[in-house]
């Protein structure tokens, strides 16, 4: 591109480069050799050639072409047709040479025009050129300095396990005897209450018996229990003979020992007293009245891993509402003696120091994790683009927000 400023002798409509072929001293072949002619037949306005070559000039070829130089400009062809048409198309003017045509001579203002805008592209390019190199620089140094971050968290993360490790260890050794105190004085617990049931049920059945046994013979006979038509078993609302020795075991009475032992248990969901105090509520089975005592179970199973929170919180929770809780509920655990305390108070700080070392090793692995993954991104050859990474940008529309991050993992 550019200007070319001389210009040289050629036919009408023949480009600087193709000159060599219209040689006026000799006929003239037609470009694509279908013919050979006069020279005198170049641009005489007849079409010889079938590619039209004889007439770069004139209009006369359809398939012609016609060169512009355009001085100052850029030279450019033209369909041969738009030669002498009327109508400006050549910045030099030089399709219309026999048209009438007023056509002003634009190449010059066309190439100052030109070259500004490619001045400014350059200097744009320029710039350009700088900001990368700004960015390359900026990266190499933001990768070197990741680089020498990563290997000091790594060798952070080193000591960091071995203390993660050594209070595992510590931990485990220490909830060892935790658990078999807890598990002692859970199970004095439960046999304590197991004695307190079996004395309130032998208490029960006795005075259940001394109230049955109507003529106080220290007999139970069928006779005696038929008043009590709520031990009826078929559902006809009255306790038959045959109903009262079925739940005799089959005999016609027992004594009291048999009664408490194998009577008693099958009757006394049913049996109604005749006095009128009614009979304290029955101590259920199982511990759904306990509410410490899952909690209990919860801690022992999910002692080995520790992470959680929930841990803590339970054993606070004992601590705090066992004693309060007690008196008058039998059904609540007493709290620890101190023996048990001081073991449970020294596995729950092994515990906390084992469960903030395990932290701050998740956090050192994170970061390991993160820095790693940044590293090996490809942020361009040289990494010129690393400074988009994380960079977010917005468009606002009527509708919607578009957002639009780069690089983010
Ligand atoms: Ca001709
Ligand atoms: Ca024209
Ligand atoms: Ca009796
Ligand atoms: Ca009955």
């Amino acid at each position: 591109m550019g200007c070319r400023a001389v210009e040289v002798k050629s036919p009408r409509g023949v480009s600087l480069s193709n000159r060599v072929f219209y040689d006026e001293t000799k006929p003239f072949t037609c470009l694509d050799g279908s013919k050979v002619i006069p020279f005198d037949q170049v641009n005489d306005d007849y079409c010889d050639c079938k590619d039209g070559s004889d007439e770069p000039g004139t209009s006369a070829c359809s398939n012609g072409n016609f060169h512009c130089t355009n001085a100052g400009y850029r030279p450019i062809y033209i369909p041969s047709s738009r030669v002498n048409d009327g109508i400006c198309d050549c910045c030099d003017t030089t399709d219309e040479y026999n048209s009438g045509a007023h056509c002003q001579n634009t190449c010059r203002e066309m190439g100052r025009k030109e070259r500004e805008e490619l001045q400014k592209k350059a200097e744009m390019a320029r710039e350009g050129m700088l900001l990368k190199q700004k960015y390359i620089e900026e990266s190499q140094k933001g990768r070197e300095e990741k680089q020498a971050r990563l290997q000091e968290l790594v060798e952070k993360r080193q000591s960091a396990q071995s203390e993660v490790d050594s209070l595992r260890a510590k931990k485990e050794e220490a909830e060892k005897p935790e658990k078999e105190a807890k598990d002692v004085h859970k199970k004095e617990w439960e046999d304590r209450r197991e004695a307190e049931k079996a004395a309130f049920e032998k208490k029960r059945s006795l005075e259940a018996f001394t109230e049955m046994d109507e003529d106080s013979d220290g007999i139970l006979s069928a006779q005696e229990l038929l008043s009590h038509s709520e031990l009826d078993s078929n559902g006809d609302g009255s306790l038959s003979d045959q109903e009262a020795q079925e739940l005799l075991l089959g005999s016609q009475s027992v004594d009291v020992s048999t009664f408490q032992d194998s009577v008693w248990p099958q009757i006394k969901e049913k049996y109604k007293s005749k006095s009128e105090a009614p009979s304290p509520p029955p101590i259920e089975e199982g511990t759904e009245s306990h509410p410490e005592i899952p909690h209990e179970d919860g801690d022992d199973d999910d002692g080995e891993d520790g992470g959680d929170d929930e841990d803590d919180d339970d054993l606070d929770e004992d601590h705090s509402t066992a004693p309060g809780k007690s008196q008058g509920e039998e059904s609540e655990m007493p709290p620890y003696d101190d023996t048990t305390q001081k073991l449970i108070d020294a596995a729950e700080a092994v515990r906390n120091d084992y469960e903030s070392a395990s932290k701050s090793l998740k956090e050192i692995e994170d970061t390991i994790r993160n820095l790693e993954k940044e590293i090996s991104l490809d942020f361009g050859p040289q990494g010129e683009f690393s400074y988009l990474y994380g960079q977010c940008y917005e468009l606002s529309t009527s509708e919607y927000i578009y957002r639009l991050c780069h690089l983010t993992v």
